[in-house]
């Protein structure tokens, strides 16, 4: 999905949501917490857009990808599901690895499960229904890389990813919990926030041994605008028609499982 790019930057596969987004958010308060836009650039035939490496100014970096929300997939693929199901085999496969009981048993006669219904088993064996946001996958200094936090749910488990990612430094944890209230600050000023479903957008958390320590907001693919004059309050138990993605309410989690793990 990305392809190298000039000094500090990178190319990510053209998704016309994420441009749209890029563009309306150049006016928009939530303009440094995202990652610099320099438009669309085409490259072997295909397209991409353009944008600021983030971990260009650090050494070493250690990230994490948090997907935000209570709910990752859009109510029109739901919709699309219902009229229209298409099981599919890979998501079965992917279900069974993780849990073989999570299929029912006409999923398992089928080998197959649909789209939102793969999704909505994901939500809830991770800490997206709980706590309104999860884990998707950290990378370390030293090279390791982990996705498995599929089954990552409780507060105090994911209190442990965190504390075992910031290597039990109470100063990063810290500098992390500066931003998100900053970006939380932000949010609730957002015209574009106010405005848009944002749906499988990620915090990225990065830090590196210098003590740097940085949160940005990014992933706009499945980011939607709602017809004009909508607005959503992002806090709001999600019940399908309102198209509501419980973003506010798990950063606010969020923050308090930070701090929770700051206390130690
Ligand atoms: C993936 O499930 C992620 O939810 C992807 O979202 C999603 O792509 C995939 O749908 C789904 O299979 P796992 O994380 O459990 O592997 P993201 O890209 O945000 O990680 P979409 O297109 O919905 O973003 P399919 O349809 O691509 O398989
Ligand atoms: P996808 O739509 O494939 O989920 P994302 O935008 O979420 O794509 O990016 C996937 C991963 O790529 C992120 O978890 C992050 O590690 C990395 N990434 C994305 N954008 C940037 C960026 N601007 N700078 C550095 N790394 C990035
Ligand atoms: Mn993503």
């Amino acid at each position: 999905n990305f392809k190298a790019a000039d000094e500090g930057t990178i190319l990510k596969k053209f998704s016309e949501f994420e441009m749209q987004c890029f563009e309306k958010l150049k006016q928009d308060v939530l303009l440094s917490f995202v990652p610099e836009y320099h438009g669309v650039v085409e490259k072997d035939g295909e397209s991409f857009l353009h944008m600021t490496d983030l971990l260009a100014n650090f050494d070493l970096p250690n990230v994490m990808d948090c997907k935000m929300g209570v709910r990752t997939y859009l109510e029109v693929e739901l919709g699309r599901a219902r009229e229209r199901p298409r099981p599919r085999e890979d998501l079965y496969r992917k279900m069974v690895e993780v849990d073989g009981e999570g299929p029912t048993p006409e999923e398992h006669s089928q080998r197959a499960v649909t789209k939102p219904r793969y999704m909505q088993w994901r939500e809830t064996m991770s800490s997206t229904h709980t706590l309104g946001f999860r884990i998707e996958g950290t990378k370390k200094s030293d090279g390791t890389c982990r996705t498995d936090f599929k089954k990552t749910r409780s507060k105090q488990d994911v209190m442990q990813v965190f504390a075992d990612f910031v290597g039990g430094s109470g100063t990063i944890t810290a500098s992390y919990l500066s931003r998100l209230t900053e970006i939380q600050k932000a949010l609730k000023t957002s015209e574009f926030f106010k405005r848009h479903e944002v749906i499988g957008s990620s915090l990225l958390f990065i830090h590196d041994h210098t003590g740097r320590a940085e949160v940005w907001m990014i992933d706009f693919g499945k980011t939607t605008a709602l017809p004009e004059g909508q607005t959503l309050r992002h806090d709001v138990p999600w019940t399908e028609g309102n198209r509501e993605d419980g973003y506010l309410w798990g950063l606010e989690n969020l923050i308090h499982t930070l701090q929770a793990v700051g206390a130690g």
